[in-house]
């Protein structure tokens, strides 16, 4: 069967993102003997004329739609991605009677409401390989999908889900290899960096996270031999050596990190991993080492607060004197660190803001950057859902289709905002999440690039601070 699959994904901030996850579907659908095509909308001039264009030049048996944000998460400059996606699919219904199924993570999150807003055919919920292929070895055989795992389709008018059982090891991906797909190099010419994903799921608890209802709770993993491999497949076919894990976390477990870190350096990949995510809840001096002997030149610290009585709200099973230590180490190591900071969580007040703050500014290091996002966006089925229904701040999960944020009812939203506005100006290292959102950085980005700067291009964030002082 011919499938043609479409990236719905347009958003440039903090840059535009490859679509490893419609890589991965393209890839098990092309294995499984289907003629598949990538319409990638990220830098289409008209988005629907290409998806007119695209699906008339094809003439597909199935068309997915790949869908990975709802929205931007930003309560003081917020996007709403859904609509966009709504007119993708009404689009292509325009132009061909062929079904339609819609998948990624923003599915993921809220597979009922996002069909009833989106009116696909067809939804796949969790990991897009096995479903996908099953959806489509189905419809090409004409019997019905809607009972299969990980499909949910209308019954009776109403979004029907079937949940799946989760495979229990990812050696049965084989890679992406995106740069067959897309057009890598026009991500690149932005802050563009590779995506590689090692393990899917996570274990911590975090109440605020999605990332356990999307990929699941327990750990399935490539091993590091398997990822180095698809490092030099990427290195040899692209040229790309700027490279990013998009785990939910690159460093828990240790054990695995240490993995691929001894497979990248066995292989002596000249390999420049830049983003990734870190977690304090377990960070070794012994780990960030060979991270960065691996090629590790910087890392995303999610730490989200630095007082304790809002870490221990959160769930997130370290102290601030984790925090501090992670500070230390990174320091001590030479890696450079985004610490990421997520503000008016439960129990938050003045004081615990200003330790963060003050956290910041006495212990990050000095070629560091915080990101600071004011208000926690609420997701369906976590913690701090149930906590915002029973305080009356939501009605019910479906409504958190549309973006819906949790402040403290202990915090002041002004306060809070001229606060960080103050902090941010005492200390260009800090980055508001609002400030991010400055339509002139995708121009930034695409400058760096061009004069062939080195990635994180967010080192650049106090300079770009700096100006923004200047002319305002
Ligand atoms: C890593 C990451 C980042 C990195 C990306 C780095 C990079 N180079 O790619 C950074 C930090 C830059 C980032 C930025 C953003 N992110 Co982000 N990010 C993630 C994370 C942790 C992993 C995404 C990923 O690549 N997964 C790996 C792939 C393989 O999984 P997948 O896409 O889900 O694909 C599978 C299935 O969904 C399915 N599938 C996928 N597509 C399709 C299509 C079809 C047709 C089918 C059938 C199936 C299917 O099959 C795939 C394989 O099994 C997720 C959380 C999570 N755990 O998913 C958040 C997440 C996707 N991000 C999110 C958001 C909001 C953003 C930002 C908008 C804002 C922000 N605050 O950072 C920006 C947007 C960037 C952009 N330009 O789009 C949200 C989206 C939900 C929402 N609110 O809309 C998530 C879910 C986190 C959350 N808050 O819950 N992100």
């Amino acid at each position: 069967m011919k499938v043609l699959l479409l990236s719905a994904n347009r958003e440039k901030v903090p840059y535009p993102v490859l679509p490893i996850g419609l890589c991965f579907v393209a890839e098990a659908l092309e294995r499984a003997g289907h003629q598949v095509r990538i319409e990638d909308l990220c830098f289409a001039r008209d988005p629907r004329k290409a998806v007119a264009r695209a699906v008339a030049g094809f003439q597909p048996g199935m068309v997915g739609v790949g869908i990975r944000n709802m929205d931007n998460c930003d309560y003081y400059v917020p996007k709403n991605f859904v609509p966009d996606a709504a007119r993708i699919v009404a689009d292509i219904r325009a132009v061909t009677s062929a079904p339609v199924v819609i998948g990624g993570s923003a599915v993921s999150v809220l597979p009922g409401p996002m069909m009833e807003r989106i009116r696909p055919d067809y939804a796949v919920v969790g990991d897009g390989e096995r479903a996908a292929v099953a959806l489509a070895a189905a419809l090409d055989a004409g019997r019905d999908p809607s009972g299969l795992p990980g499909i949910a389709s209308f019954q009776d008018g109403v979004p029907r889900i079937n949940h799946q059982d989760r495979v229990p090891s990812l050696d049965v991906n084989t890679p992406p290899r995106i740069y067959r797909w897309v057009d890598t190099r026009r991500y690149m010419s932005f802050e563009g960096v590779y995506p590689l994903q090692s393990k899917r799921g996570c274990s911590l608890k975090c109440i605020y996270c999605t990332y356990t209802n999307i990929e699941g709770s327990s750990f399935r993993f490539k091993n590091g031999e398997e990822m180095a491999s698809e490092i030099e497949d990427v290195i040899t076919h692209s040229g790309i050596r700027d490279f990013e894990f998009v785990d939910s976390t690159f460093n828990v477990p240790e054990k695995h990190a240490m993995d691929i870190c001894d497979s990248v350096i066995r292989r002596g990949l000249r390999a420049r991993f830049i983003g990734s995510g870190l977690n304090p809840v377990a960070v070794s001096e012994a780990l960030l080492v060979r991270m960065k002997e691996a090629g590790f030149r910087s890392l995303i610290c999610t730490a989200e607060s630095a007082s304790d009585p809002v870490l221990s709200n959160l769930r997130k099973g370290f102290t601030r004197a984790d925090v501090e230590n992670v500070a230390r180490l990174t320091s001590k190591v030479g890696l450079r660190t985004l610490w990421i900071f997520l503000v008016g969580g439960p129990g938050e007040n003045r004081d615990t803001v200003l330790e963060t703050l003050d956290f910041i500014h006495k212990c990050a290091g000095p070629g560091d950057v915080a990101f600071i996002t004011n208000g926690v966006r609420i997701y369906p089925h976590t913690a701090l859902a149930a906590q915002a229904l029973s305080e009356g701040v939501i009605r019910t999960h479906e409504e958190l289709i549309d973006p819906k944020f949790y402040f403290s009812p202990g915090l002041d939203r002004d306060w809070l905002r001229e606060t960080m506005i103050e902090h941010a100006r005492q200390d260009p290292r800090i980055m508001t999440s609002e400030r991010s959102q400055h339509p002139l950085i995708p121009y930034g980005l695409r400058l760096l690039s061009m004069i062939g700067v080195q990635k994180p291009f967010w080192r650049f964030a106090p300079t770009f601070n700096r100006l923004m002082r200047l002319v305002s």
